[in-house]
């Protein structure tokens, strides 16, 4: 039975994964922090194998001992303060946890070891935020970076720090640079998830609108359920490499709103939208599009859920949670 230590297990993309590792015979072993951590109950229950282990990314000596214990066959390194907006107003803590935490993971693996025979394999979670004000379009793994927020900023120096492990210590590490990857796990102070949440509240008469801030970025939105399968298939390639996973296709807030307005029965979207300047960004990464040719040609890895598709399964989890809520009381 092969063995994966997750970190970042209670977030979105922690939870995916651990059910695919799981359904692929995995024992899955999260990385966890904090006393009576409330999110350790809801990942226990939808994953009843799952073993939580005690860590933190920014304490060294734990996560030595969590990689002890634990004897992974596979690491994904998912934990990290991934909310853009916060990393501006807790810049030192995102360098701390979503720049530092990654070398911290490589030591406690480097020191650890695995044996000869069978290495330990790393992936860690880059991200598309890296490209930042893109110098060119799409963007491919050699399209140099040019991060603009301290969460784009920690993320390329994890980034340069895994390919410096690979070739100074052989270290079997990959790099996702996975682009914004949505679903109804989506926390709701990301757009996309704030839109169909707020919107499926509007429909049942429990909001009257949105405030947002700049509509005019463009995205390139793939489903989270899609995105952590090429986690899994980066690790199982002979050789580590550093891989762009995107779907090819970008489509601002604008579009977004419309699409979902559309399936939730709107002729037009504009009389719900009010702008919030407390959500602009002092610096923004305008338009993301990413070319993924490599990882479909050399992991044979492709998205399966298109953008229409995605909203509309985040509309109708919303519109369905947000309806039990309010049958129940709660709303
Ligand atoms: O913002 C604009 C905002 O917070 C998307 C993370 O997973 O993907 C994510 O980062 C866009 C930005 O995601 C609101 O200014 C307008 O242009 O949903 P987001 P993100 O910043 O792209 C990358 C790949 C990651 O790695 C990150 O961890 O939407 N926007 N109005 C807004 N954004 C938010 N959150 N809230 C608004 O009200």
């Amino acid at each position: 039975m092969k063995r994966a230590l997750v970190t970042g297990i209670t977030g979105q993309d922690g939870r995916y994964l651990s059910e695919l590792l799981a359904s692929k015979g995995y024992q899955v072993f999260g990385l966890i922090h904090g006393q009576a951590n409330p999110k350790a109950r809801m990942v226990m229950e939808e994953n009843p194998g799952l073993e939580l282990v005690e860590g933190d990314l920014r304490d060294l000596p734990s996560l030595i001992a969590a990689v002890e214990q634990v004897q992974p066959d596979e690491i994904y390194n998912l934990g990290a303060i991934s909310f853009v907006q916060l990393s501006f107003k807790q810049a030192e803590l995102t360098a701390e946890i979503t720049g530092l935490g990654v070398l911290r993971m490589l030591e406690a693996v480097r020191i650890v070891g695995g044996t000869d025979n069978n290495p330990m394999r790393f992936y860690q979670a880059s991200s598309s935020e890296m490209f930042g004000k893109v110098r060119e379009t799409p963007q491919t793994e050699k399209t140099p970076f040019h991060p603009r927020s301290p969460y784009g900023v920690a993320k390329v120096f994890g980034h340069d720090t895994i390919v410096n492990y690979r070739e100074s210590y052989d270290l079997h590490a990959s790099s996702g640079i996975l682009f914004n990857h949505e679903s109804e796990r989506r926390g709701l102070e990301f757009v996309t998830r704030k839109i169909t949440n707020s919107l499926a509240r509007i429909k049942l008469g429990l909001q009257e609108g949105i405030s947002l801030g700049n509509l005019d970025s463009a995205r390139d939105w793939g489903f989270a359920g899609d995105y952590v399968e090429a986690m899994w298939m980066m690790l199982q390639q002979e050789s580590p490499d550093d891989y762009v996973i995107a779907t090819g296709e970008t489509h601002t807030i604008r579009e977004f709103l419309e699409v979902a307005f559309r399936i939730a029965g709107y002729d037009s979207w504009e009389s719900f939208v009010t702008h919030d300047s407390r959500f602009d960004r002092p610096a923004e990464v305008d338009l993301l599009l990413g070319d993924s040719s490599k990882a479909r040609a050399k992991l044979g890895w492709k998205p399966k859920v298109n953008f229409e598709e995605l909203v509309l399964r985040m509309y109708e989890a919303d519109l369905a949670e947000e309806t039990d809520q309010l049958k129940r009381g709660r709303r």
